[in-house]
């Protein structure tokens, strides 16, 4: 059990631990009913029940910033194990560190969400005022979407929600399954129509096409389905959790308002959260107010088939404008990969990604650079720094880090020779994460990286590495890989092999950021080009064993750690809504 423990994240936001305090009965009876027989299976019974209490399905919903606060609100069971009365979770912070819980936003009391108060985001409208359009489950599990906004919108903790009279404000159109309709945009302004616009996914039966609806609205009463569709994507299924939005395209620019439409160096990316193989998958474009359609710049990485956010366990996720800080922030659902039993144990199922700034990566004009907030800084600790350690071939090379390495955050910078590198003919062709054997297969260039959540004996450790192949054309293309296949000594848990492939431009090393939290590992190569998210769930590389190696497993190439700075983190203060402000 304290091993369970010890694998609740410090710097996560997580769903509260304390859910079970309502019901615990008083310390006569518990004694009356222990000494029972009948009771006291019974009572395990109950206790068992209620621990399968904390089941989530933590999509993040609506994010903003209001009145000095983030607030997150969350896909949330607080009933049973079984999925189901969906309500929305809340939280709320000054820094996107440290939150405080609040009581549920919204719970399903409408005919309109009889069935789930399910996912949604919130548009600010010029005047500061807030919607929220989330999708309601019906009494008769039709998806519809509702509109709802803060009953008092001088609260800056948003802390009670009134439904509109016009619920539900959009039903399925025809021709859209009644359980494929979910999931309504921020709405972004169109200056040219004098109206709003948001996205709704769905799917179509035909080619099993994934498919991106736009309405229109003045008042977000009514609404008009624009003809035509703004994107889809044949083979790929129904879309959940789309999201919609601009890049600037110059060094420069910073994140840009949902609204930001036009402008010649505006992109947009359009993400789905595709339902068949629960990955988010995003693409770069260009939106034409005109039409309402956006085409990608390159077919061949369309959503559903190309880039993904994140090619560990992320999904469900979501973007929003940050108005105190200019910049766009993505959150992710990060769910558990251990069985459910153990969820039970533990008391406590997913969390969210540490939110990332999200900017088009004008570098290579192809792909996002994902970050972590710069917030996540203030939990940096102690720092150590380790400089110009070569890492021959075949060897692991312990790093001294003072007490336990279950907190951390990593930023590492890797370096190949010259001669290796223009040794290439040996290299492999057709190098691939996920089929070419993980961190033990050997090759010319590769792998090569660092071990985190390890313990001494290196029985178990997540492989966080570089690997340098050859393309078709001959020239060099580097992957960027997680293996969690000895990650934990648990036999319960899903591991993979996950990742893929990273632009290294000309003149640049090799660099990973890396936060490490107990039984998380996110990982951002090259500032964020491709990222990758593991759930671990050591059991030997726990408190004092938990220690980060380098390794090379490259067989023809010397591989320098030109730096690797390693920060202890503190942990973040995740409160309960009654503790004083
Ligand atoms: N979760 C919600 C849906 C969404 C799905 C229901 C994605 O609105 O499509 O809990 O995880």
């Amino acid at each position: 059990n304290t091993m369970l423990q010890w694998q609740r994240t410090a710097f996560h936001f997580q769903p509260q631990k304390n859910w079970m305090n309502g019901f615990l009965p008083s310390s006569s009876s518990l004694f009356f009913l222990f000494s029972n027989r009948f009771y006291r299976s019974l009572m395990f019974c109950c206790l068992f029940v209620s621990l399968a209490r904390i089941s989530m399905d933590p999509d993040p919903n609506g994010p903003v910033f209001y009145k000095g606060w983030y607030h997150l609100f969350y896909q949330y069971n607080p009933d049973s194990a079984v999925w189901g009365n969906i309500t929305w979770g809340h939280a709320v912070s000054r820094d996107l560190i440290h939150w405080r819980h609040l009581p549920l936003a919204m719970v399903a009391d409408h005919w309109y969400d009889l069935n789930g108060v399910w996912t949604g985001s919130a548009t600010i409208l010029p005047d500061g005022n807030l919607i929220m359009l989330y999708t309601g489950s019906t009494n008769e599990s039709v998806q519809v979407q509702n509109l709802a906004v803060p009953s008092d919108p001088s609260d800056p903790l948003l802390l009670k929600w009134i439904k509109s009279d016009a619920n539900p404000v959009l039903l399925p159109p025809p021709g859209v399954g009644p359980k494929d309709f979910r999931d309504p945009t921020t709405a972004w302004y169109e200056e040219e129509a004098a109206a709003w616009r948001l996205a709704i996914g769905t799917k179509e039966d035909e080619g099993h096409s994934g498919i991106v609806l736009v309405y229109q609205t003045k008042d977000f009463l009514t609404y008009e389905l624009l003809p035509g569709m703004l994107h889809a994507v044949a083979g790929t299924g129904m879309w959940e959790c789309v999201d919609f939005y601009p890049v600037g395209t110059k060094a420069e620019d910073g994140g840009l308002d949902t609204s930001v439409t036009t402008g010649e160096k505006v992109k947009h990316v359009l993400k789905a959260s595709m339902d068949d193989d629960r990955h988010d998958y995003y693409a770069i474009g260009t939106y034409d107010s005109e039409t309402a359609r956006w085409v990608p710049d390159d077919p061949e990485m369309d959503v559903g088939i190309g880039l993904r956010y994140d090619w560990g366990k992320f999904y469900a996720s979501k973007t929003f404008y940050d108005t105190k800080s200019s910049r766009r922030v993505l959150w992710g659902w990060i769910g558990e990969t251990d069985s459910e039993y153990a969820d039970i144990q533990k008391g406590w199922a997913s969390l969210q990604g540490i939110p990332r700034t999200v900017l088009l990566d004008v570098k290579t004009g192809s792909n996002l650079l994902q970050w972590p907030v710069e917030e996540v800084k203030s939990l940096r600790a102690g720092s150590q720094e380790f400089t110009n350690i070569s890492v021959s071939s075949g060897s692991v090379v312990p790093l001294d880090v003072l007490n336990s390495a279950a907190q951390l955050d990593i930023e590492a910078e890797f370096e190949i020779d010259a001669a290796s590198l223009a040794e290439t003919l040996e290299a492999d062709v057709g190098y691939n994460c996920s089929t070419s054997g993980g961190a033990n297969r050997r090759g010319a260039l590769g792998p090569f990286g660092l071990l985190v959540l390890a313990d001494p004996k290196l029985s178990e450790q997540t492989a966080v590495y570089f690997y340098i192949a050859k393309k078709t054309d001959g020239g060099l293309q580097t992957h960027f890989c997680h293996d969690e296949m000895q990650s934990s000594c648990a036999n319960d848990i899903y591991k993979r092999v996950v990742g893929s492939k990273v632009p290294v431009l000309d003149g640049e090393t090799l660099t990973v950021r890396i936060l490490v939290d107990h039984s998380i590992v996110e990982s951002f190569a090259q500032g964020g080009r491709t990222c990758i998210t593991s759930r671990v769930y050591p059991t030997e590389a726990i408190y004092n064993s938990a220690r980060v190696f380098i390794f090379n497993n490259a067989t023809g190439a010397r591989v320098t750690a030109k730096s690797i700075k390693i920060w202890h983190m503190n942990s973040a203060n995740i409160i309960d809504s009654r503790s004083p402000y």
